[in-house]
């Protein structure tokens, strides 16, 4: 496989920001007179913040009007940016920052794939948005995965095919939307939650870039 650009998914893949999502989501479901658990939060992961909102709603049963959902999901986030403007990069996953130094001295490409719209908080609070040639984030996509529309994004302005692209992803619909673009998708997680993904690992801790490049030369 010929592969000159890596795509990286941030929440779960680079840092694990789903905690302070489920934070925020669970002091709103308290809010509104429900308990939301962590694994109804496992629902959220890669979803964008109004469907992530549609489901939390959905297990407490209610419904409302969208002016309502609105104030809903801008008060969240305003307790999630909160949270996310107090992280350092010691909360960098193990091994990710390696992987990405490692990659851009091998001469890869890359570029951020992510369905948030406060990736560039996360990314300068983690001291890594130069590691970066390309950043798609959710203010730049209107599609959520599986739509490919991130993962193309990334890989046109990297000026690379997408064939030519492989993209790690934390999430069941992300692993979909590369597929639909046409892209390798390195899972990180377990045959459980990734079971279509191409190859999976648990994280950058025990996946160096020479682990990576013996894996495409097959
Ligand atoms: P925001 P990713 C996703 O990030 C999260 O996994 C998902 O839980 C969240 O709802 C979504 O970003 C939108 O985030 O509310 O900050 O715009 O995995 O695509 O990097
Ligand atoms: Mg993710």
């Amino acid at each position: 496989m010929k592969v000159e650009g890596l795509i990286f998914d941030l929440d779960g893949v680079i840092v694990d920001t789903a905690k302070y999502h489920y934070l925020a989501w669970k002091e709103l479901a308290k809010e509104l007179g429900f308990d939301f658990s962590e694994k109804d939060n496992e629902r959220l992961k890669g979803v964008s913040r109004m469907q992530s909102l549609d489901i939390l709603l959905e297990v407490g049963k209610i419904e409302l009007p969208d002016e309502k959902k609105q104030e809903l999901a801008e008060k969240k986030n305003r307790q999630y940016v909160a949270m996310i403007k107090k992280m350092t990069p010691d909360e960098l996953l193990p091994g990710a920052l390696n992987f990405l130094k490692s990659a851009k001295a091998k001469g890869y490409k890359t570029a951020l794939g992510s369905a948030s719209k406060n990736a560039m908080i996360i990314l300068n609070r983690l001291e890594i948005a130069g590691l970066f040639d390309v950043i798609i984030d959710g203010t730049k996509v209107s599609k959520a995965k599986p739509d490919p529309e991130v993962f193309l994004a990334g890989a046109k302005a990297l000026n690379i095919k997408a064939e030519n692209c492989v993209v790690f992803e934390d999430a069941a619909a992300g692993v979909e939307a590369a597929h639909n673009g046409n892209m390798f998708c390195i899972g990180i997680g377990t045959p459980e939650n990734l079971p279509d993904a191409d190859f999976l690992i648990s994280g950058f801790g025990k996946f160096t870039i020479n682990d990576f490049e013996e894996l495409i030369k097959q």
